[in-house]
C-alpha cells in the first residue's frame, strides 16, 4: 500500500513541473502554457485520483487480468496479452478532461479540488475496443450500464473503493470506446491506471476507470463509489448556493461542454506596443462537435475570428492562432471563446453554479502587460 508521502514523491520525480493540490489524494495539474502542444506529453499530464493509489503492477502487464461478466451470455477472463492476441488495437487521439475543471471559477466556492485550467489533456490512446471485447461475451438484451471495478481504495480508511463508475452500454459499445493500455505510443503508466483503463472520448475524465480489472455490465445505471448523489452529475434544475439539495433531481454527466485554453503567451505576458501578437491554444467539446473560436485582446469589447486547425480526429482538441495588433501601452486582457455547430458558447464568467462545482467552461482570460519602447 502507498501512503500520500510515497505518492508525492512519484509525482516529483515523474512530473516536476506540476502543481500538486495539498490533499490527502495525489491530484496535480500542469500551468496552460506546459499545455501548447498537440498531444500533451506524459509528463504535463494531469493526476486525479479520488484515493490512494493501488499497489503499482510489476512486470510487463502482460499478465494483468481483465473480467467481464453481469449481462453477458458468456464470462470470461483474459489478460492484457490475450486481449491484445483476440481483439484488433486501435489508436485514437482524445482529450481526457476533469469533470472538475474550472471549479476554482465558482463563486462561492463548492467542495472538491480547486482546479484550475490543468485538469486536462489530449493523448494518442491505444487498446482494443470495448464494444469487441463484448461482443465475444455476448451482450444480453438487459444490458443497459457497465460498473468498472479497480482496486484503488478511498483515502479516509474506510476499505471502501475510490471510485467505481460506468457508462451507457451504447458508450461502451461506440468505437471510440478503449480498454487502453498505450498512452502516447508507450505502455500507460502506472499514474495514469496502467496497465489498462478505460478511455471514453466525450464523456468526463470520471468515466475513464484506471488500472480496471473488472467489467459487470448491469440492467441499470451504475450504483457504485461516486456514481451516486451529487457526484460528478449535475442538477437538472438551477440549485443556488446555499439551498437545500434534492439529490433525485441531479443527472450523470455524460458530455463535455465546449472548451478551449490560451497556451500562449502565459499569464502574466509583456509584450511590446504596436506589435503583432499571437494568441493560440486548443479548443474542444465534448460530443457537439466545434463550430469557432474568437479571441478578444480588450477584455470581450472586440471579437476576432480565430484560425481553427481542421478536425482530423473527432475527439481531439483542435490548435486555433490568431495574431492581433496590441496598441498600448498598459494591462491588456486575452480571452478566446469557442462555439459548438450547436450555438452554445462558453459563458464569459462562469458556468451555471452548482454545488459540486463540475463542468466551467467559462472563457479563458491571460492578462499582460503591453510596454512602451524605450
Ligand atoms: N480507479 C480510478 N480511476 C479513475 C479515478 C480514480 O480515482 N480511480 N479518477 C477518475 C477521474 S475523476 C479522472 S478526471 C481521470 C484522471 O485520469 P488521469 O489521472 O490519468 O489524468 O481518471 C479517472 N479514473
Ligand atoms: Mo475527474
Amino acid at each position: 500500500m502507498s501512503t500520500i508521502e510515497s505518492e508525492r514523491r512519484l509525482l516529483a520525480a515523474l512530473k516536476p513541473r506540476l502543481r500538486r493540490f495539498d490533499d490527502n489524494a495525489l491530484n496535480a495539474e500542469a500551468s496552460p502554457e506546459l499545455l501548447d502542444a498537440a498531444i500533451t506529453p506524459v509528463e504535463s499530464f494531469f493526476v486525479r485520483n479520488n484515493g490512494w493509489l493501488p499497489d503499482e503492477y510489476k512486470g510487463d502487464g502482460g499478465a494483468w487480468p481483465f473480467s467481464v461478466d453481469g449481462e453477458v451470455e458468456r464470462p470470461e477472463t483474459w489478460t492484457l496479452l490475450k486481449l491484445r492476441e483476440n481483439f484488433k488495437t486501435v489508436s485514437i487521439t482524445a482529450v481526457l478532461e476533469c469533470a472538475g475543471y474550472g471549479r476554482d471559477g465558482f463563486s462561492p466556492p463548492t467542495d472538491g479540488v480547486p482546479w484550475g485550467r490543468g485538469p486536462v489533456g489530449c493523448a494518442r490512446w491505444t487498446g482494443v475496443r470495448l464494444a469487441d471485447v463484448l461482443r465475444a461475451c455476448g451482450v444480453k438484451p438487459g444490458a443497459v450500464y457497465t460498473g468498472h471495478h479497480s482496486a484503488d481504495l478511498q483515502a479516509d480508511g474506510s476499505g471502501r473503493a475510490a471510485m467505481s463508475r460506468g457508462i451507457p452500454v451504447e458508450k461502451a459499445m461506440a468505437p471510440e470506446t478503449l480498454l487502453a493500455f498505450e498512452m502516447n505510443g508507450e505502455p500507460l503508466s502506472f499514474l495514469h491506471g496502467g496497465p489498462l483503463r478505460v478511455a471514453v472520448p466525450g464523456f468526463p475524465g470520471s468515466a475513464w476507470q484506471k488500472w480496471i480489472s473488472r467489467l459487470e455490465l448491469r440492467d441499470r445505471e451504475h450504483d457504485g463509489e461516486k456514481m451516486r448523489g451529487t457526484d460528478y452529475r449535475l442538477p437538472v434544475v438551477p440549485v443556488r448556493p446555499g439551498e437545500p439539495v434534492n439529490e433525485a433531481q441531479f443527472k450523470v454527466i455524460t458530455d463535455m461542454p465546449v472548451n478551449s485554453l490560451i497556451t500562449a503567451p502565459a499569464q502574466n505576458f509583456t509584450h511590446a506596443e504596436n506589435s503583432a501578437l499571437e494568441i493560440r491554444g486548443f479548443a474542444w467539446s465534448g460530443h457537439v462537435p466545434l463550430a469557432s473560436v474568437t479571441v478578444s485582446a480588450d477584455g470581450g469589447n472586440e471579437w476576432h475570428a480565430a484560425h481553427l486547425e481542421d478536425e482530423v480526429e473527432r475527439f481531439a482538441w483542435r490548435r486555433f492562432r490568431a495574431t492581433l495588433e496590441i496598441a498600448g501601452p498598459g494591462p491588456v486582457e486575452l480571452m478566446a471563446r469557442a462555439t459548438d455547430i450547436a450555438g452554445r458558447t462558453q459563458p464569459l464568467d462562469s458556468a451555471p453554479w452548482n454545488p459540486r462545482g463540475y463542468g466551467n467552461n467559462a472563457v479563458h482570460r491571460v492578462r499582460g502587460e503591453v510596454r512602451g519602447k524605450a
